[in-house]
């Protein structure tokens, strides 16, 4: 049997991120990134949320794919695929793989190149997935692509030896502005070879429906939300305390975004080791935004992005969309 390959390349540097947080915190709006969400009970937390009712995305996702396998797998071929065979299949900020594993079959890659932050996240599924499917060629890669995506050349030469469908599902491209949005695409598209992009997004719809998916009743998204003082107060040394702090998500209609903001209830002040930080009562930390696209403003941003032909599949209800854009 095959083992699975594990490369890093970006060491997650733990003084850069301590820096980029205070940062964030001294600024005259404060912010803070998405990616402190994640540490191991964010992640716990963020799957909890995928199970939500209120919580569409997710189920929505998995129904169109399941819905249109055949087609949805018959196009990726007939762009790519050689002999019904796929050279590579990139997954971006693959986790526990299990969305790209639901298509390998239909799919047929010879290499699944799983991409996360950290290596240490992908190497219990690869092991995994390399027991289910001995003969399939796994690398994992350590690389955090929120600024830059791309493979050192010598990794990319070996890894990506043919077109290659590159896999972004989940709507994550949403934590992206338009502008970032448009470099990813690029990137991504290079990344490709020739080949293609299978992405999930997220649709502008009814604000309501948009707005309970932010803030769930049972008070999940506000957990995972507040858990990022948490993550802060470990990483930095602050002393943020989480009942001083509302969570609040409201759909910004201008940009087309969920807005996350953690809000103080009182006046307070934040320290840490070197710094402090007043908020006033009702003084909010940005936290994320999630963008939803119209699927016509989204096919014309993988055409800025020199894409060719898209197909698009969604949903009865026209909430989320799954894209295939052609090189
Ligand atoms: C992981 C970025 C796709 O924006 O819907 C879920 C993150 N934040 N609930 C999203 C998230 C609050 C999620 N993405």
């Amino acid at each position: 049997m095959r083992e699975p390959r594990f490369l890093q390349y970006h060491q997650v540097d733990s003084a850069a991120l301590v820096a980029e947080a205070v940062a964030g915190l001294r600024a005259v709006s404060a912010q803070l990134s998405p990616k402190f969400f994640y540490d191991a009970l964010g992640s716990r937390l963020f799957d909890a949320i995928t199970a939500l009712d209120e919580y569409y995305p997710t189920r929505t996702e998995a129904s169109i794919f399941a819905a249109h396998a055949d087609e949805i797998a018959a196009a990726v071929h007939a762009s790519i695929g050689r002999d019904g065979q796929l050279a590579a299949m990139v997954d971006l900020g693959a986790g526990n793989c299990a969305k790209a594993a639901r298509l390998f079959e239909s799919l047929r890659p010879r290499r699944y190149v799983a991409v996360d932050v950290s290596v240490d996240f992908l190497r219990d599924a690869l092991d995994a997935l390399q027991r289910q499917f001995p003969a399939l060629d796994l690398v994992g890669v350590g690389l955090d692509f929120s600024s830059r995506l791309a493979l050192p050349d010598a990794a990319a030469a070996e890894l990506i030896d043919g077109p290659a469908l590159v896999f972004y599902p989940g709507s994550s491209i949403g934590n992206f502005s338009p502008d970032e949005a448009l470099r990813l695409l690029r990137e991504a598209r290079e990344l490709s070879a020739g080949g293609a992009l299978l992405i999930g997004v997220d649709r502008v719809k009814p604000v309501d429906v948009l707005e309970a998916a932010y803030d769930d009743e049972l008070g999940v998204t506000a957990a995972f939300n507040l858990n990022l003082l948490k993550h802060i107060n470990r990483l930095i040394g602050s002393d943020f305390k989480l009942r001083e702090w509302r969570h609040v998500a409201r759909f910004d209609a201008a940009q087309s975004r969920i807005e996350m903001h953690l809000e103080a209830r009182r006046a307070l002040t934040v320290c840490w080791p070197g710094g402090e930080r007043r908020f006033e009562a009702g003084e909010r930390i940005h936290t994320e935004n999630s963008y939803k696209w119209r699927p016509a403003d989204f096919e014309a941003l993988l055409h800025d992005a020199g894409f060719g032909r898209v197909r698009r599949w969604s949903d009865e209800r026209g909430w989320f969309a799954v894209m295939l854009a052609d090189t």
